[in-house]
């Protein structure tokens, strides 16, 4: 008799999805073991067809002789190749390129004065959550570094239903009403008649489209600006973007903003490396996910939210259910819910990553819907698409879908039903089954879902109301909120992308009637850049603002302060210094960060001790861009070699022009001097381990942005 068969199949019902947040950096060799963790399973399993028979021969159809046709009798060749044939399900519309993670999220207090939701009101409990990080515009296999908007969207399994909080990595969105996002989607989309370009935004048709539409000002600026290049899925902001409602144990209504704040900073790529990393490492992003996670350096943010009073609700010099705008920090500060850990890869990416189904609409009593109509839209789509993108409407039945609550209700049969359900009756009210399932009333704890019972007396009208008008203040705010160094990249930007675009005139007009309202400077910066007269002055009046600034939209203002988790480049070649490479190793991995030997080739190097030093890849295999410092050790013989390697010598220039930290030991100086680089705060000399505090300062800084204007003169 066969074995019972292990299951790989994720169930959120069980505690252990949530685990530990302590991370275990013991990883060197647990590594051959996580390599095969993902086929265990099968392990111990005869081969069999789907309906259990098993399979003597798997590599030879069944044919009237060795040389004669194949015959239709053959049922496991049938099978095997039918299945095949349908391997395939329709992409998501928008976001279809994502990854994924399993974690668990714990509130820090009982929040009862906001919120009734019981996930809001535990801090012993770790509720099991999947995230999905996505792009917006590429198919399923583009590049992770285009620059785009990223979703971020968490599925929290609670005791009372699943919540779904399907946001993204900027705060803002291009329109107002969701009747205009198939318009949108399909200018962003690649154009139809090549389907060109994948992945970008740098065409015609999206340009003509955000041209005509002001509201869109404010988040094509987010997405002009280094928020649209993130360096790691883990170094995201998060927004729920909309004005969400919370109901507390009382029946009482807040207007509520939701922020996820990430533990290891804010902060971005530099275009060249983003462009270069789309062809080198297509997978960068969801690389880095998985081996954060494996490596113990679990992905973590901070769950808040702006809270504000319903009295409120018509205080700011802009709308709060207008999707285009911002409640500055400054303003709201965030008050902090909880904490969310990421620290689990999934098994199977299709059966949970691809299947994963979200709907801003999943909802859990304590947490309700505003007015956004943009939102309300939404709550529309999203199961809509589901029912084609996964078959049907049964597809809360996908394990990774399914909820940890228990779902009795009278809905019935349909396309991929997977549950037996027993009893006669179907309906509502019944008695043959004595009543059930019943309605439950709602209350303070653990009570049915009830809507919140805001008056409304209206019109129905196809209006949208004034308050909506303003479309420039807050990208101006924007704009004005950026450090230099981030002004001078939405300028290039900007740049970049109309100068893709063939038609003059759309050019012109997002420069004229969209730009000048933002910023005359940047208006006039972008306009050069394209050979066009610069505006001198905007064509609607600016309407005064009670900020002129909003620090915390810098990125600047938002990283960690420490090195956890950064990847540092050491190379070497045969007579490198090894004592400098194991104090520099062990220093770096005492601060948390991650250090790769990088040789000329995948082989072992000779030491200038004449040890063996295992190298972890090629110079080529890991390029610059993988990393976020470099380190040169000494070693007279090591350091000759480098400096005649064009590999190695394009390796430390790409890095300087990506204004990361370089720091070289003993003879490795005479490299810098051969590219002629100007030292810096972050191109240093370092000798013994005291010296390296300022190398983990520049790499804590992220990038050395003054080096910037000197690092343009660097080929690409
Ligand atoms: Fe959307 C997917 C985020 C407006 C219709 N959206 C989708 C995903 C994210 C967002 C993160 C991927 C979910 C996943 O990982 O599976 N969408 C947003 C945000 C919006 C927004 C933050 C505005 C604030 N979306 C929006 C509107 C509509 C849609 C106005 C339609 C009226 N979105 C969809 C969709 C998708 C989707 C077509 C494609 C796949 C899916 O839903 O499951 O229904």
């Amino acid at each position: 008799m066969a074995t019972k068969k292990p299951t790989n199949t994720p169930d959120p019902s069980k505690s252990e999805l949530a685990g530990t947040d302590t991370p275990d950096r013991s990883n060197t060799n647990a590594k051959l073991e996580s390599l095969e963790q993902f086929r265990s399973d099968a392990t111990q399993q005869a081969l069999r067809t789907n309906h259990g028979v098993k399979v003597s021969d798997n590599q030879n159809t069944l044919k009237a002789g060795d040389r004669g046709p194949s015959l239709l009798e053959d049922f496991i060749m049938r099978e095997k190749i039918t299945h095949f044939d349908h391997e395939r399900i329709p992409e998501r519309i928008v976001h279809a390129r994502g990854t994924g993670a399993h974690g668990y999220f714990q509130a820090y207090e009982d929040h009862a004065a906001l919120t009734k939701a019981g996930f809001l009101r535990d801090p012993a409990k770790q509720t099991p959550v999947f995230v999905r990080f996505s792009t917006v515009q590429g198919p399923r296999g583009s590049g992770d570094t285009v620059r785009d908007v990223r979703g971020f969207s968490v599925k929290f399994y609670t005791d009372e239903g699943n919540y779904d909080l399907v946001g993204n990595n900027m705060p803002v969105f291009f329109i107002q009403d969701a009747i205009k996002f198939p318009d949108f989607v399909h200018a962003v989309k690649p154009e139809p008649h090549n389907e060109i370009p994948t992945g970008g935004s740098a065409h015609d048709t999206f340009w003509d489209f955000v041209s005509l539409v002001p509201e869109s000002a404010h988040m094509v600026l987010w997405t002009m600006s280094d928020r649209a290049i993130p360096k790691s899925l883990r170094t995201m902001q998060g927004f729920g973007v909309h004005t969400f409602r919370m109901i507390n144990t009382e029946g009482k209504s807040t207007f509520v903003k939701f922020h996820w704040k990430p533990k290891f900073g804010v902060c971005s790529l530099v275009w060249d490396e983003a462009q270069k990393l789309a062809g080198k490492d297509t997978d960068f992003h969801r690389r880095d996910l998985w081996e954060s996670i494996e490596t113990g350096d679990y992905p973590e943010w901070e769950l808040g939210v702006q809270i504000v009073a319903e009295e409120d609700e018509h205080k700011f010099d802009f709308d709060i259910l207008d999707p285009t705008k911002i409640i500055p920090e400054e303003l709201v500060p965030v008050t902090p819910l909880g904490k969310m850990v990421l620290n689990r890869n999934p098994d199977n990416y299709f059966a949970e990553t691809e299947q994963v189904a979200f709907c801003p609409g999943h909802v859990v009593p304590g947490i309700d819907f505003s007015n956004d109509p943009l939102l309300q839209g939404r709550l529309f789509s999203y199961t809509d698409t589901q029912i084609s993108r996964l078959g049907g409407p049964n597809f809360h039945e996908i394990p990774i879908n399914r909820p940890i609550a228990p779902n009795h209700n009278g809905q019935r049969d349909a396309q991929h039903r997977t549950t037996i359900d027993k009893g006669r009756a179907s309906y509502e009210p019944n008695s043959i089954d004595g009543g059930w399932p019943k309605e439950t009333p709602a209350g303070p704890v653990d009570g049915g879902f009830e809507t919140y019972p805001e008056r409304i007396e209206a019109h129905k009208v196809r209006q949208r109301s004034e308050s909506f008008s303003d479309h420039f203040s807050q990208a101006t705010l924007f704009f004005n909120s950026m450090s230099h160094a981030e002004k001078e990249h939405i300028i290039a930007a900007y740049s970049f992308e109309l100068g893709k675009v063939e038609r003059e005139y759309i050019r012109a007009r997002q420069v004229n009637e969209i730009l000048a309202n933002i910023d005359l400077e940047l208006a006039g910066r972008v306009a050069a850049n394209l050979g066009l007269p610069a505006p001198t002055a905007p064509t609607v009046p600016s309407k005064k603002q009670s900020l002129a600034e909003s620090p915390l939209l810098s990125q600047m203002n938002l990283l960690s302060g420490d090195i956890v988790s950064r990847k540092v480049a050491i190379l070497v070649a045969n007579g490198v210094d090894d004592k400098a490479v194991a104090a520099m190793k062990a220093a770096l991995e005492a601060e948390g960060a991650h250090a790769k030997v990088l040789g000329p080739t995948s082989a072992p190097v000779k030491t200038a001790s004449g040890a063996s030093l295992p190298v972890d890849a090629s110079m080529e295999g890991l390029p610059s861009v993988a990393f976020d410092a470099v380190f040169i050790p000494g070693g007279a013989a090591s350091v000759t070699a480098l400096s005649g390697d064009g590999v190695a010598l394009h390796y430390v220039l790409e890095a300087y022009k990506h204004l990361k930290a370089i720091s070289v030991s003993g003879e490795a100086k005479q490299i810098i001097d051969l590219l002629h680089l100007d030292k810096d705060a972050g191109l240093l000399e370092v000798s013994d381990s005291k010296s390296f505090k300022p190398f983990f300062t520049a790499i804590a800084q992220h990038r050395v942005w003054d080096r910037e204007p000197k690092a343009k003169a660097i080929p690409a």
